[in-house]
Parts: structure tokens; sequence; C-alpha cells
């Protein structure tokens, strides 16, 4: 990917954060006017239970999602990876949008070098209830099955994972919800990259690194958060030639 490339995740639209939503569709306005390329790095969405239900009749503040995304994808390459929340994004959702599943961890050859791109999820291995959470609905006939599902029941069966997601985060101390430092240095040393750029964690920051001898750097995404008591927050990631910049709202 050569050329300006913004990345941003962890917006995570939804119903309950129209004031978020805006500031996303004001981002995405300023990508298409001055990025080359736009990645979304996971958990564009809160939740998503299949392409199917977006699809077929979308709730007023998705169909609007739906539209700014594809007005974008419209005007520069859109790629799209799955987080943690949205994984069931397909491949039916970015043909409607024009756009592309980027199939992360990748290596992205930029104007700044090699940059391994994930979610970031995966190296929250301290978290072991998440991970095991994270096996089974990552499985794939579980997931022909829960797609299987009648709507009703998908929803039903997201609302108990989402009620028992949150009662479980409360007993979680913080430090496990970060990521594990050895996690980082396997995947960068399997991707033979020294940069790697994440999201997921909400705790955007530039991290030097010793993988093997030699410097590396972690740079983390923000995630979004327009509407609730908390300052506003936001922002994303720029690549170019002249290197990799946090830019955050
Ligand atoms: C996404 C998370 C809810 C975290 C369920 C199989 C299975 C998919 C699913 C149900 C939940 C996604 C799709 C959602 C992420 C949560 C709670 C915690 C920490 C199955 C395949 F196994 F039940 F059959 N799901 N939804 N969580 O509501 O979007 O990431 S979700
Ligand atoms: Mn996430």
């Amino acid at each position: 990917m050569r050329g300006t490339v913004w990345v941003a995740s962890d917006i995570h639209l939804g119903e309950a954060v129209p004031q978020t939503a805006r500031a996303f569709y004001d981002f995405l306005g300023r990508a298409r006017r001055e990025a080359g390329t736009l990645i979304l790095c996971g958990d564009l969405f809160d939740a998503w239970i299949g392409d199917d239900h977006a699809l077929r009749r979308p709730p007023r503040w998705l169909a609007t999602a739906l539209d700014e995304l594809r007005a974008t994808a419209g005007a520069l390459p859109l790629w799209l990876a799955r987080g943690n929340r949205d994984f069931l994004m397909g491949r039916a959702l970015a043909d409607a949008l024009g756009a592309r599943l980027l199939e992360a961890p990748a290596v992205l050859d930029t104007d700044a070098g090699p940059i391994l791109l994930a979610h970031g999820d995966e190296f929250c291995t301290d978290d072991l209830a998440y991970q095991r959470f994270r096996r089974i609905v990552h499985t794939p006939w579980i997931q022909r099955i829960f797609l299987a599902l009648p709507l009703g029941a998908r929803r039903a069966i997201a609302a108990r994972a989402r009620a028992r997601s949150r009662q479980a985060r409360r007993s979680k101390p913080m430090a496990i919800m970060d990521v594990n430092p050895a996690a980082v240095a396997q995947a960068l040393r399997a991707a033979g990259c020294d940069t790697l750029i994440h999201g997921h964690t909400h705790r955007p920051a530039v991290h030097a690194l010793e993988l093997d001898g030699r410097a590396a750097r972690r740079y983390v995404l923000p995630d979004w958060e327009f509407d609730h008591d908390a300052p506003p927050r936001g922002g994303w990631i720029e690549i170019d030639a002249a290197g990799i910049r946090l830019e955050q709202l």
C-alpha cells in the first residue's frame, strides 16, 4: 500500500453512540480528501451478528453508517479488518460497500516500510477467559451454525454474551486486559517486521521495544467515544514516506 495510508479502529458504532458516529463521519470526509488508502482495523461496529441482518433491513443508524462507508469506498480504497466484536463481518458486507476485506494480521508494504497490522485482541493472552471465548466463536463450524440461526435467536445469544462480558470485565485487573509482550514479540518475529500497529486496548501510545537485540515499535490506536461523560477521544495513524504518526482528536 503506497501513498498516504490512514488506519483507525475501535469506533464501536451502534445505536447508542450518535455523536461518536458523527465525529467518525467527519473523519471519513477528511480521509476522502487527504488519504490515499483507509484501513479500518477492527471493531468498526460494537456488535455484529451477520451481514444478512445488516443488509436486509438495517435500522436507521446502520443505514447511515453503510451509506457513509459506501461513499468513502467510492472515493479511495477502503479496507476492513475484523475485530473482536465485529469478527463476523464478511464478504457480503464488503461487496455491498465496495470495500475490501483485510485478513489480519497482515503485513502492509508501505512507504514507511513493512508494518504488521492486527486488531490486537490476539495479543491479550493473559486474559484466559477472553481467549477461551475467542477460540469458540472463531471456530468455523460454530460460526456456520450461529449464522444459520434465525435473527431473533442470534440477537438473544448476543445479548447474553454482552451481559456476561460486562460482568466479567468488572472483576478483571487492568493489566490482564493489555497485550502480553511475549505475544507481541512472537508475532513480530513470525512476520519478520519491526513495526506493529494495533488497536483494541484503548491505550493509544507509541512504545519502543527491543526485539532480538533490534529496535522495534508498537503503535496503539485510540478508541472513539464522543457520547458519554468522559472527554471525547478518537484518532488514527498516518503512514507515508515521512514515517508513522499517531494523530489524536
Ligand atoms: C461480540 C463480544 C459479544 C468480546 C456467538 C458463535 C456462539 C458468533 C457469536 C455472539 C455475540 C458476535 C457473534 C459480541 C464480542 C461479545 C461479548 C464479549 C469480549 C457464537 C458465533 F458461540 F454463541 F454460538 N456471536 N456477538 N465480546 O454481540 O457482536 O469480544 S456480539
Ligand atoms: Mn477490540
